[in-house]
């Protein structure tokens, strides 16, 4: 039986639903304003999920035909212009923390379990996310924001939570990550963490098998109950997520 210590947070998908009307609608102002044709639409949206990292995910839809071939640096010019519009879209307050996101992030810091998070999101990006949604008292609660391009191979390599443990001291042995997607999740189990899944719509047919719990969000006492897709350590009282329940994980 091991202690739990520390949780890694993912962030878009699983802090905040980023994907959809934040970084999506970024890229497309960004595309327009250099007078791209390329728009992309949700449901297309959705397939380039299939890749981490916006800059990687311009290539991938520039290899399969949906946006004409540009080098490098003008992939990583539309990219820099897209974290700015994506930092103004989280400025002006359009996405909101899904729900028992803060309740477990404060159940955690209260309990004195070290907070990091493991994204493949621009550094920028992600502190516009926490100063606007979460509030600036989690620069310093949580004790690592490992992001981007920090490390060379984004996620479903385990490099980022690799990277995460390795600067807090920490190991996966006393650690659970919460995610959103099936490449997040791979990425947390390849570093041998256990996961619990969070879905959303972009993510909820992705396959999760050997994911420690999924559910349809971390949940409120106050509200309906969770979803449990699935819940193989056999949890009891799955109303809503509580650390607790992140405990049993372990044992
Ligand atoms: C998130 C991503 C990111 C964002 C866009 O994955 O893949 O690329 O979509 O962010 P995860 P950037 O939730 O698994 O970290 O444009 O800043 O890369
Ligand atoms: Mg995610």
């Amino acid at each position: 039986m091991s202690e739990l210590k520390c949780l890694l947070w993912d962030v878009d998908g699983t802090l905040a639903d980023t994907e959809r009307d934040g970084h999506r609608v970024a890229f497309n102002m960004a595309f327009a304003e250099a007078g791209h044709e390329r728009e992309w639409d949700v449901p297309t949206y959705g397939e380039l999920l299939a890749v981490t990292g916006g800059k990687e995910r311009i290539r991938f839809d520039i290899d399969r035909g949906g946006m004409h071939e540009m080098p490098y640096e003008e992939i990583a010019g539309l990219h820099a212009r897209k974290t700015a519009h994506y930092e103004s879209l989280i400025a002006e307050g359009r996405i909101p923390l899904r729900p028992g996101v803060r309740r477990l992030l404060e159940e955690a810091w209260a309990a004195g379990i070290t907070l990091g998070v493991a994204t493949t999101t621009t550094p920028s990006a992600l502190d516009a996310l926490i100063e606007h949604s979460l509030g600036k008292e989690w620069f310093d609660r949580f004790a690592v924001l490992a992001a981007g391009d920090i490390v060379p191979a984004k996620k479903p390599a385990p490099d980022i939570y690799n990277y995460a443990l390795d600067k807090l001291g920490m190991s996966a042995a006393n650690t659970v990550a919460l995610e959103d997607s099936e490449n997040g999740w791979k990425a947390a189990n390849a570093a041998g963490i256990k996961c619990v899944v969070t879905v959303n719509d972009y993510t909820c047919d992705h396959d999760f098998g050997g994911a420690d719990l999924v559910v349809s969000e971390f949940g409120e006492a106050d509200r309906d109950a969770v979803e449990v897709l699935d819940n193989p350590h056999k949890l009891g009282e799955l109303h809503h997520v509580t650390l607790a329940h992140l405990k049993q994980l372990l044992v």
